[in-house]
């Protein structure tokens, strides 16, 4: 590992272990920046483990970034959430900026929801600066589109922290840092799961998430590129968008049950697609986790409930609980460390053999 990587993964370890994070991920060997698991499901709940940090020479800087120092304490602080919060995945998200917020005595935190309309992101994010937020957290609605918001905040030299999909912007010019998961891996991971709960054999089709934004991309190119590697009897016969949402999900798959009957397994690119699904299935008189296999991404209480049941086959967590993470790497910025252009956290998986004991830890 080079010295700039040695230092950086070091940063990211100790704004972690700043936080009470992820102590456990950073390794004191060389080379092993694997995270360690969280020890119980109570510890996943609360805890995002880092996997890696993406070295940058030497990291960002409140120097290099061109941005004054700033006591939480005494600062405005402004969040910005994509969609509209009738996803698990965004209530925990929300909720856990809001916890942490009012943990760290934050004296202001201001919060919008652009309801999945990067207009409104905008505007959301220009709307708090003109209220006065010093620091922004900003989880984005799509890869590309924000610059206005982010020229408004680098007029200002208001720091920007992006956190759950990565944005195509220059880091320590634009953002801070991308703190979140490895989507491609999340993909991958889905695939082992499908997998092995079809035996590599059948026809799968994939509900994909909104496009637009990375995190798609990303867990549909680990599925395809892990069931072609090891799967070849597995055959994907579908691809459709439910745009996250359990409504178009169930949608969609109502009518892949007419158009492709020979469907024997669904990959949802999220839960609430996954649980829209399992409605559709069951609609059609079919058995959702027997006949038909479901592997979905993110760890929401209801899907991992659904494989308690039966009714569903595996997830792999997305941890949206950022709040820990976004603050304690905003307090070390503020105190002059280099922050690693990306923070990739550690994902859990839930599957029959341990969704019972380790449902408490969903969210
Ligand atoms: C992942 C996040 C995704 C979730 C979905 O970080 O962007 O968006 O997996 C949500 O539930 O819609």
């Amino acid at each position: 590992m080079t010295k700039h990587r040695t230092r950086t993964l070091a940063v990211a370890c100790l704004l972690l272990a700043t936080a009470g994070l992820a102590a456990t991920g950073c390794s004191k060997s060389e080379g092993d920046d694997k995270a360690a698991a969280p020890s119980s499901s109570s510890d996943a709940a609360q805890q995002q483990v880092t996997e890696s940090a993406t070295a940058a020479a030497d990291g960002c800087t409140l120097t290099s970034y061109g941005a004054q120092k700033l006591d939480l304490k005494n600062a405005v602080v402004g969040f910005s959430q994509s969609e509209k919060e009738d996803n698990p995945f965004r209530i925990a998200e929300t909720r856990s900026i809001k916890d942490e917020a009012a943990k760290l005595g934050v004296k202001k935190l201001l919060t919008t929801d652009a309801q999945s309309q990067l207009p409104k992101q905008i505007s959301d994010i220009q709307d708090m600066l003109n209220q006065g937020a010093q620091l922004l957290i900003v989880a984005p609605l799509n890869s590309d589109g924000l610059e206005p918001a982010l020229q408004a905040a680098a007029a200002k030299h208001v720091p920007v922290i992006t956190i759950d999909r990565k944005i195509n912007a220059t880091s320590c010019k634009d953002y801070v840092t991308f703190l979140g998961s490895d989507f491609v891996k999340q993909g991958q991971r889905a695939a082992d799961a499908m997998i092995k709960a079809t035996g590599g054999k059948g026809q799968v089709a994939i509900l994909l998430g909104s496009s637009g934004n990375n995190v798609t991309t990303d867990r549909t190119k680990g599925f395809l590129d892990e069931v072609a590697a090891k799967a070849p009897g597995l055959k994907v016969v579908a691809q459709q968008t439910g745009d996250f949402t359990r409504d178009k999900g169930q949608q969609v798959m109502e009518q892949l049950i007419q158009s492709k009957p020979g469907i024997t397994a669904v990959y949802a690119e999220n839960d609430e697609m996954g649980l829209g699904a399992v409605t559709a299935l069951k609609s059609a008189g079919k058995n959702p986790g027997k006949d038909v296999k479901i592997v979905s991404v993110d760890g929401t209480r209801n899907a991992v409930q659904a494989i308690v049941a039966g009714q569903y086959n595996a997830v792999i967590e997305s941890n949206p609980r950022f709040g820990p993470l976004a603050f304690a790497t905003a307090q070390k910025f503020y105190a002059g460390e280099p922050i690693p252009e990306n923070v990739i956290i550690s994902d859990r998986a839930y599957d029959e053999s341990n969704a019972k004991d380790s449902v408490a830890g969903a969210f």
